[in-house]
């Protein structure tokens, strides 16, 4: 038995369940498979078994993971622990209280508990619970989850997290987990200080499998891929490397990527609203990208197999099923998945809208202005009228564009006379741009365009550098700090050159100009008329 609870390692739990084995594939089979590809914790669940045939299960799972060194807990059932000489229980809310099975087990004894809500979460960390399963993180037709609130989603798993945090309570996560959306449940749902899941705990993708080994392997090797990358102290993005800028640096990269844009002519793929597709594609196209505008949701797994670019813009929002199908396929496909919430305080429904998306998919790079921003970190400082931001903003800017790159450990961009645009640490401030962007429709919305169309490129081109799959990132490649920079900075510089041109008289005259001096940018301009400013914490 385990003697050290402090030594157990969380990262891949696997719970049993024998109804879901392959047809030919012995539960035995099935679980030493598992077992070689690296299942770490062993849960042994049993709903519908007799006492009798539950201990049978019992003792022979322990005898097979004590090969493997490889604890096994029991579900529910204290007597059955006990008999079998597990290293412990797994308890859901309505099982026995945590201080009762204290009693009755072994000193040291690992005992566990299911939370879905903050306040379980405040209890098990209150009973001394050893360890907690957070979830049902996504619906699973492996356990009736149906009930109301009773899937608590990457955010439901986050809130408990920050709860758990300063007891260091161990967690996993569990309901649904798979390959395909390991990451994104690791990442999103990991603390603005960076308090993470310590494993994922899996039925299906493993038990249900025909080849464990492999589904085992798989898992376990994206769980620790993602616990290398979110290693330390300036890793609350994983979108920008740990390394220092200085406004030189970023103006420098800057300028380099509008010769990647023009090189490569990545895809931008654009869900975005019927006030502002033309310019938006026409932005697109004069950056040298490649636009395409396509919303229905049967077309988002074939477009995220092209690597380039996603935006999504919810301005008028429409197409939200497109906008949680793009946005999944391309956290898939390690593309870079640009977010314009359009308008999010203007109405509860965008609030909810925008909520569903960044619970759907991991988001990269977030832009909006004051009132967008304020929104979704639940500030009052600004407010707003209709999509339009009233007055100047905050009183500490690039503490709330931080505070929001940390909340949605992603790139987070407060637009505004001046633009900050940090990753949780770093915090770049552009000072370009002209006031004529202000009195032309969708200014925003084709600056989202130019952020989507630099990280599209800064994608590619990270890509192509990669040498092999290991220096692959877990999320997306290239540096999306330096990117989004590099987009404001096409944008608002186009910006001033078109403002002063000679014929350019107003608003009417000023979009094309910008267009236009958009197709002209040079490395060359950019270097020249950058104004930037970097602040690391
Ligand atoms: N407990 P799969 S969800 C056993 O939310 C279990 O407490 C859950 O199976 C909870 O990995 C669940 O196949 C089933 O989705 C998880
Ligand atoms: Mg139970």
């Amino acid at each position: 038995s385990f003697t050290n609870k402090s030594e157990i390692d969380y990262s891949l739990y696997l719970v049993t369940g024998r109804d879901l084995l392959p047809k030919g594939k012995s539960y035995h089979e099935s679980l030493e498979e598992a077992l070689d590809g690296g299942v770490t914790v062993v849960q042994v669940r049993e709903k519908e078994a007799e006492t009798g045939e539950f201990l049978e299960i019992a003792q022979q799972t322990v005898s097979l993971c004590a090969k493997y060194g490889v604890p096994v807990l029991i579900n529910d059932r204290i007597d059955i622990a006990l008999a079998s000489n597990a290293a412990g229980v797994h308890l859901g809310q309505t099982d026995m209280p945590i201080s009762i099975a204290r009693a009755l087990l072994p000193k040291n004894s690992i005992i566990g508990i299911s939370c879905t809500t903050p306040e379980h979460a405040r209890q098990a960390v209150k009973d001394g619970a050893d360890y907690v399963g957070l979830g049902a993180v996504y619906a699973t037709s492996t356990k009736d989850v149906t009930a109301p609130g009773r899937v608590c989603g990457i955010k439901g798993v986050g809130e408990m997290l920050t709860i758990l945090e300063e007891s260091k309570t161990k967690s996993v996560a569990i309901g649904g987990i798979k390959s395909t959306n390991i990451i994104r449940t690791l990442h999103g749902s990991a603390t603005a200080s960076g308090y993470a899941l310590d494993g994922v705990a899996v039925v299906s993708d493993v038990v249900a499998s025909q080849d464990p080994r492999a589904a085992a392997q798989r898992l376990l090797q994206l769980f620790s891929s993602w616990a290398k990358a979110s290693r330390g102290p300036t890793s609350f993005s994983l979108l920008s490397p740990q390394g220092s800028y200085t406004s030189e640096s970023v103006v420098k990269e800057a300028a380099s990527l509008l010769e990647s844009v023009r090189q490569i002519k990545p895809l931008v793929h654009q869900i975005t609203n019927n006030v502002v597709k033309n310019q938006s594609a026409n932005v697109t196209l004069a950056l040298g990208g490649s636009p395409i505008m396509a919303a229905a949701v049967e077309e988002q797994e074939d477009l995220a197999r092209v690597p380039g670019g996603l935006l999504i813009n919810f301005g008028t929002v429409e197409d939200l099923d497109g906008m949680l199908a793009a946005g999944f396929h391309a956290n898939q496909n390690r593309k870079p998945v640009v977010f314009d919430p359009v308008g999010v305080g203007a109405t509860k429904h965008r609030r909810a809208c925008a909520a569903k998306l960044l619970d759907k998919w991991q988001v990269m790079v977030i832009k909006g202005n004051a009132a967008e921003i304020g929104a979704l970190v639940n500030s009052d400082e600004v407010k707003a009228q209709g999509v339009d931001s009233l007055g100047t903003g905050f009183k500490d800017p690039a503490a709330v564009v931080r505070l929001l790159a940390r909340q949605e450990r992603c790139v987070a961009i407060l637009s505004g006379p001046t633009d900050y645009i940090s990753d949780g640490s770093t915090v770049f401030r552009l000072s370009n741009g002209h006031a004529l962007l202000g009195q032309i429709t969708g200014a925003g919305c084709i600056l989202g365009t130019a952020i989507a169309t630099f990280c599209g490129a800064a994608s590619m081109l990270a890509e192509r550098e990669c040498s092999d799959d290991e220096s692959l990132g877990v999320l997306v490649n290239g540096d999306m700090l330096l990117a989004s920079a590099a987009g404001v900075l096409a944008l608002t510089i186009a910006a001033e050159r078109a403002a002063g041109r000679e014929d350019v008289r107003g608003p009417g005259t000023f979009l094309p100009a910008l267009i236009d001096e958009l197709a002209l940018l040079t490395p060359e301009i950019i270097s020249q008329s950058a104004r930037v400013e970097v602040d690391t914490l």
